[in-house]
């Protein structure tokens, strides 16, 4: 894909980048999703590009909330497509649950697309082509959603998801998983679990969380949920940035 050598100081980040170029030239992801990525990014190198503890706790949390569920729902945009398809999958075969395609800047095209890719890659079910119900309070195409999908949903997985629909969805009453760079966005303050880390990052973790958290009691997942302060997390995910910054500026003096 990639003429970018592995030696590169910075392959890991430019290999990602590349992954939502593809996307786009494939028609999966939208123009946007490049300017999210470029933000994500520069986000990214605030936290040191790697898994902060408060990120782990989200994660873990995140692992609990999932296993717990009754109907959980991984809803799939044109980023997580470009960058994750597989452990999307992965993860929705693991805790039996369906995918659907939800897009923010929808065309009917590129949900036909994501769809298609991600049951070529082994999605046992995959709603978003064929929307039945209407998420409240938002305008009409961002609104669409299916039932027995996100619509009916106990839990809903909403990777670098835009605020008024993680709003939205909250006040349906569901819990809200997201991951997020950025800490202080609307999606990030709503959402019930928010896991400020890349999504390139958070989704293996989540997958081996799950692996081993699938054979705890409930009451043990419960506890892990009952502990759980998202507000925390995020002022915490602030703090990792602002440590991660003072610490390159002090090594400006060296
Ligand atoms: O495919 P669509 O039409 O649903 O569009 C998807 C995007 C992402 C373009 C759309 O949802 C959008 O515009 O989102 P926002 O409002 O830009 O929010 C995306 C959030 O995800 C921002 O806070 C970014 O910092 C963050 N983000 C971007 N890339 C990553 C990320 N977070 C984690 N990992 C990333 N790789």
């Amino acid at each position: 894909m990639s003429d970018v050598p592995p030696s590169h100081p910075r392959y890991a980040s430019l290999l990602t980048r590349e992954k939502v170029v593809e996307g786009v030239e494939r028609g999966i992801t939208g123009l946007n999703g490049l300017i999210a990525q470029g933000r994500g990014e520069a986000l990214d190198y605030l936290i040191g590009e790697k898994t902060t503890p408060p990120a782990e706790e989200a994660e873990r949390a995140a692992a609990a909330m999932l296993l717990l569920a009754e109907r959980p729902v991984l809803s799939v945009n044109g980023n997580a497509a470009a960058l994750v398809p597989e452990e999307m999958v992965l993860l929705a075969n693991k805790i039996g649950a369906p995918l659907e395609v939800n897009i923010f800047y929808r065309t009917e095209e590129r949900v036909k697309k994501i769809a298609d890719l991600l049951r070529s890659l082994g999605a046992e079910m995959v709603y978003g082509e064929n929307p039945d119900a209407l998420i409240p309070g938002l305008d009409h195409a961002r609104a669409k959603a299916a039932r027995c999908g996100i619509y009916d949903a106990d839990v809903v997985f909403v990777p670098l998801e835009d605020g008024d629909r993680c709003e939205a969805l909250v006040r349906m009453g569901k819990r809200v998983i997201t991951v997020d760079l950025n800490p202080l966005s609307r999606t990030a303050r709503t959402s019930t679990v928010t896991i400020v880390d890349n999504v390139v990052r958070a989704l293996p973790n989540l997958i081996s969380l799950v692996d081993e958290m699938a054979g705890q009691d409930e009451s043990d997942l419960g506890s892990i949920l009952e502990g759980y302060e998202n507000r925390s997390v995020l002022k915490r995910s602030v703090e990792e940035m602002i440590s991660h910054l003072s610490g390159q500026f002090s090594s400006l003096d060296d």
